[in-house]
């Protein structure tokens, strides 16, 4: 496969609201995140995914967008993001967009138009439906964040669709007109120097309605086909989509090299695995054979054909340590462990803001805490459908997306650090232990760990280009895999569990072994009778 600088690039994503307050609003910034940009160079990320900053009401905190064109007031202005992009680049890092097209927010000027009269030459720019003879909607389509996805239009007596809140009326992509908007827009911010774009639940943009279907319309690749020749096609950008519905089969379709569609996929089989029945308001325990399963499916079955992304958490789901590891005792170690198994898989890796320190979940005790309008909307559909109060507070607390954005916790000074003012939602209150500033100045910093799995993924080519392996593939605590390329050979053990345990690798005991990294200082292996203790995990190089 032709080498690509993004094959072995790790990403950073920034909630900006949630990352580094400048001017004492309680809300993150750019200038905020520019002041930051130092201790990312000094991690090693080659870029960051910038989630939007775009003019919006913020009823989505900026996945509704009011003005493709034009920075939200309260993140900054134009120039402030000029000048991230030129401060970002001096460091060797590229700014990736957030692009939302699948829906703008009803606040923006086409909508506004549309809703003006039928005949409005922007009406086809969304989706309008006749009501049923009974007045009812045209379907049964629900919003993802829950309710019905049709929104009735007194002045114009039609209803709307929008898969989402009802401030983010879904765009037809039906109509060439949003193709030639969108495209445009996108050029405009390509001609601003930045390294890509992440696109938003992009697998919606070839729905069907009518059919009910909404991902994987039989239109949606002929239209990345035409997105990718009329703007970032041959320019060497990143493009990664957010595909919820993708089988290692429809990635390939999106990020196989010869298809010009995008550069790689988020698929979401391996974080799905904890919610029962798909439902993410059931929260399961992880079931480690399976996720190990699904793992090891997307490394073989992606590995000449296309490109994997690398993630275990982003702005819309819960810390990684406390849902895959141990947030108490172990939370350094198994932090560790986690960032060990996912940088030494084949992909692009993401880093989402304070995974580098080992955050965790906040678990809010009280509804009010809680700002995410996903969670607000199901809390209240599913306790009128009849679940309890508790349960949903358990549910919130364990998959709820606020866990996610909660401000970035930089030392123990109030409020984190994060804002002199009073943030837009509460920090963690176990800010005064877990923070860079403790984290970087501690033997065991797990940011420091971060640098060091950064680094060999820059010194070891097998890691970024290499096959991957499974090894005690069988074993329901411990995640093993080689990666080898040439006479090079690595192997990662990962004990995902908080027990000591014994397991048996002599198939190795001829090799000798160098530790390239390990959570716990350890540097010498019995392969015959190899000891783990709680959350162990080390990346292996094995010579003849
Ligand atoms: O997310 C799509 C999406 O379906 C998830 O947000 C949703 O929360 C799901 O239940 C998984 O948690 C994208 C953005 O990442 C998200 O922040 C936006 O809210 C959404 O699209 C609409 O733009
Ligand atoms: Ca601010």
């Amino acid at each position: 496969m032709e080498q690509k600088w993004w094959h072995d690039a790790v990403v950073y994503q920034i909630y900006p609201r949630s990352f580094c307050d400048s001017n004492g609003d309680g809300i993150g910034d750019l200038n905020g995140i520019r002041s930051k940009l130092d201790y990312l160079q000094e991690l090693g990320v080659d870029v960051i995914w910038l989630s939007p900053v775009y003019q919006s009401p913020m009823d989505d905190n900026g996945y509704d967008i009011s003005s493709y064109q034009a920075i939200a007031p309260e993140f900054g202005t134009m120039q402030d993001m000029e000048a991230l992009i030129a401060e970002a680049k001096q460091r060797g890092i590229r700014i990736v967009m957030d692009l939302v097209v699948n829906h703008t927010s009803d606040e923006h000027s086409w909508f506004q138009q549309a809703c003006e009269s039928k005949d409005s030459p922007y009406r086809d720019y969304y989706v309008w439906r006749d009501a049923k003879p009974d007045g009812s909607a045209p379907n049964d389509l629900d919003s993802i964040f829950g309710g019905s996805a049709w929104q009735w239009h007194e002045p114009t007596q039609q209803y709307y669709i929008h898969l989402f809140s009802k401030k983010q009326p879904d765009l037809n992509w039906e109509n060439p007109k949003v193709h030639d908007e969108v495209h445009r827009m996108m050029n405009w911010w390509i001609d601003k120097g930045i390294g890509g774009f992440r696109l938003d639940v992009i697998d919606l943009i070839g729905k069907e309605i009518d059919k009910g279907i909404t991902g994987n319309g039989e239109r949606l690749h002929p239209l990345l086909k035409q997105m990718n020749q009329a703007t970032f096609g041959g320019k060497d950008l990143l493009t990664v989509g957010e595909t919820w519905g993708a089988t290692p089969e429809i990635a390939k379709l999106y990020s196989a090299p010869e298809r010009d569609e995008l550069s790689m996929v988020f698929q979401f089989e391996h974080i799905t695995l904890t919610w029962k029945d798909g439902d993410k308001w059931q929260p399961i325990a992880l079931d480690l054979p399976e996720f190990k399963r699904v793992l090891t499916k997307w490394q073989l079955e992606l590995a000449d054909q296309g490109w994997n992304s690398l993630f275990w958490n982003n702005h819309d789901l819960p810390r990684a340590v406390s849902k895959y590891g141990d947030d108490g005792v172990y939370r350094t170690k198994s932090a560790k462990m986690l960032a060990t198994v996912l940088h030494g898989l084949k992909g692009t890796p993401y880093i989402y803001q304070g995974e580098e320190i080992a955050m965790t979940n906040v678990k809010f005790e009280r509804l009010e805490q809680y700002k995410d309008i996903e969670s607000l909307n199901f809390y209240k559909v599913r306790t009128q459908a009849g679940v309890s109060h508790e349960e949903m507070m358990h549910a919130l607390g364990e998959n709820g997306r606020d866990n996610a954005r909660t401000p970035m916790q930089w030392s123990a000074a109030p409020q984190a650090g994060f804002t002199q003012g009073t943030p837009w939602i509460e920090v963690n209150p176990n800010y005064t232990e877990v923070n860079v500033e403790d984290d970087q100045a501690s033997s065991d910093s797990v940011y420091r760990y971060y640098q060091s799995l950064i680094a060999l993924r820059k010194r070891y080519r097998a890691i970024v280009h290499g096959d991957f392996i499974p090894v005690l593939e069988q074993h329901d605590k411990v995640f093993a895999y080689l990666r080898t390329e040439g006479e090079t050979r690595l192997m990662v053990v990962a004990n995902f569990s908080g027990e000591s345990l014994t397991v048996d690798l002599s198939e190795f005991s001829q090799s000798s072994a160098e530790a390239l990294l390990s959570n716990s200082g350890r540097t010498t292996f019995d392969f015959n009778k190899l000891e783990l203790k709680p959350y162990d995990a080390f990346m292996i190089k094995l010579s003849e």
